[in-house]
C-alpha cells in the first residue's frame, strides 16, 4: 500500500484518455446540480475528457429531470429497475462505462471531485486501484462524527484488515482502469463495500491511497441503514471465503463441530429429566447432535451446495460419520498398542489421537465428497 501525497504537477492529467465517472444514487435530486457543476469545473480545469453516469435505482425524484436540466452532453443518468443496490448499481455503471478509467463516488458531496487528478496520477504511477481515503497522513472529515460512528467505521475496517492492509477499504470513491475491471469474472457484493469486492476480487496488491476530506452530507438523506451494515458480516464471510478457502471451510466445519458437543449434551440433559432410560438418552443426544450438524453443514459450512439433493447428502453425512468413527477407533486403538502402550495417560491421548484423526476424515469426506463443489456460485 502507498499512501500518494499531493503534487503540484498534474500537467499529465490533461493528456488521459478519457475517465467514467460513476455516481450510485437513490433520491439525490439536491446534489445532483452541485456535483455535476463541481465536475465540470474539474473538466474545464483539467481540459478532461469525461462522462458521468448516474446509476439510479429509478429514484423518481426529479433525478433525471435534473441531470437533463444541466444540459451537460456529457452527463447521463441510468435508470434501474431491478436489483437494486449500491454495488449493483456501480457494476452496472462501470459496465456501461466508455472510457479507459473508471472512477466511483458518492453523490452527496462527501466525496471531493477536485482530488481525482491526484488520484489518476496515482494510477499512471502503476497502481492498479486508487482510494480516495480517510484514514492517511493528511486527510480528514467532518468534525461531528460521533463516537459510534467512528467506532462502526474502524470496527469495519479492521474486520477487513485480514483481506487488504489498506487503511480505507470501506470508502466509496476510488478508481481504476476499465481493462481490470472487465477481466473480473465472480463478482458478487452485497451492500455497500464495492471497493473492497474489487480489491479482493481483482487481487489487487498494488493499491495507493490519496487523502481526501470528507465532508458530511448536506442535502439528502443517508440510506446507509443499519440492515446494509448486517450485510457487511455476510459479505465478509464471502470475501474470506475467496481469500482463505481452505482454511475457512475447516474453521466453519470445528464451529458446527463445537456446536454440536452442546446440542448433544443439551438433548441428553432434556431427555434425561423426561425420565427415559439412560441409552435412550445417549442415543437422542448422538441424533439429535448428528441431524443439527448436517443442517449447519449443509447451509452454512459448505453452503455452496445447499441447492444439492439433501436425502443424499443427508445418507452422504451419516456414511462419512460411520467412517470417520471407525477410523477414529482404528487409530486410537492402534496407538494404544503401539506408542501409548503402558502409560496412565496413554489411552487418553491416544484416543485425542483418534478424534483427530476421525475429525480430518470426516472433514475431507464431506468437503470433496458429499458436499463436493459442483459450481461456482456468482
Ligand atoms: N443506485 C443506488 N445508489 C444508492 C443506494 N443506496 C445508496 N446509494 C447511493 O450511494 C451513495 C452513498 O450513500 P449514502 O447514503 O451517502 O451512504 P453513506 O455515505 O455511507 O452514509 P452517510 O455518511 O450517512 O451519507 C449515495 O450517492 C447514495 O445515493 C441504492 O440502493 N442504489
Ligand atoms: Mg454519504
Amino acid at each position: 500500500m502507498t499512501v500518494t501525497t499531493p503534487t503540484d504537477d498534474l500537467a499529465e492529467i490533461r493528456y488521459t484518455t478519457g475517465i467514467s465517472i460513476i455516481v450510485p444514487t437513490y433520491q439525490e435530486v439536491d446534489n445532483i446540480p452541485h456535483i455535476l457543476a463541481r465536475l465540470d469545473k474539474l473538466r474545464q480545469d483539467y481540459n478532461l475528457t469525461l462522462e458521468v453516469i448516474f446509476s439510479d435505482d429509478n429514484s423518481q425524484d426529479g433525478s433525471a429531470e435534473a441531470v437533463a436540466a444541466s444540459g451537460f452532453d456529457w452527463a447521463k443518468i441510468l435508470v434501474r429497475t431491478k436489483d437494486r443496490g449500491l454495488s449493483p448499481a456501480v457494476i452496472e455503471g462501470f459496465e456501461a462505462a466508455q472510457y479507459p478509467i473508471l472512477v466511483c463516488m458518492d453523490c452527496d458531496l462527501s466525496h471531493p471531485p477536485e482530488r481525482i487528478p491526484q488520484m489518476i496520477l496515482g494510477l499512471n504511477s502503476g497502481q492498479q486501484f486508487v482510494i480516495g481515503s480517510r484514514y492517511v497522513p493528511g486527510a480528514s472529515t467532518d468534525d461531528d462524527w460521533g463516537f459510534l460512528r467512528w467506532l462502526n467505521s474502524i470496527i469495519a475496517t479492521m474486520l477487513a484488515r485480514p483481506l487488504t492492509k489498506v487503511k480505507d477499504p470501506m470508502s466509496g470513491f476510488f478508481i481504476m482502469r476499465k481493462a481490470d475491471f472487465d477481466t473480473v469474472k465472480e463478482l458478487n457484493p452485497v451492500g455497500y463495500k464495492i471497493a473492497l469486492e474489487l480489491i479482493v476480487k481483482c487481487g489487487f496488491q498494488n493499491v495507493g491511497e490519496v487523502p481526501i476530506h470528507f465532508s458530511d452530507r448536506v442535502y439528502g438523506e443517508s440510506k446507509l441503514s443499519f440492515k446494509e451494515q448486517l450485510k457487511y458480516i455476510q459479505h465478509l464471510r464471502r470475501l474470506y471465503l475467496h481469500r482463505f478457502a481452505n482454511a475457512m471451510y475447516l474453521a466453519q466445519f470445528l464451529v458446527v463441530g463445537a456446536s454440536g458437543v452442546a446440542v448433544n449434551l443439551i438433548m441428553l440433559s432434556i431427555l434425561l429429566a423426561m425420565g427415559l432410560p439412560d441409552a435412550v438418552c445417549l442415543a437422542g443426544g448422538i441424533g439429535v447432535s448428528v441431524i443439527t450438524n448436517f443442517l449447519l453443514n449443509r447451509r452454512f459450512t459448505f453452503s455452496y451446495a445447499k441447492d444439492g439433493n439433501i436425502g443424499k447428502q443427508f445418507v452422504g453425512f451419516v456414511g462419512a460419520s460411520a467412517v470417520g468413527a471407525c477410523v477414529n477407533f482404528a487409530v486410537s486403538y492402534a496407538l494404544r498398542n503401539s506408542i501409548f502402550e503402558g502409560s496412565g495417560s496413554g489411552l487418553y491421548l491416544s484416543a485425542l489421537c483418534g478424534i483427530a484423526a476421525g475429525m480430518i476424515f470426516n472433514y475431507l469426506g464431506n468437503r470433496y465428497i458429499v458436499f463436493r463443489k459442483t459450481h461456482i456460485r456468482r
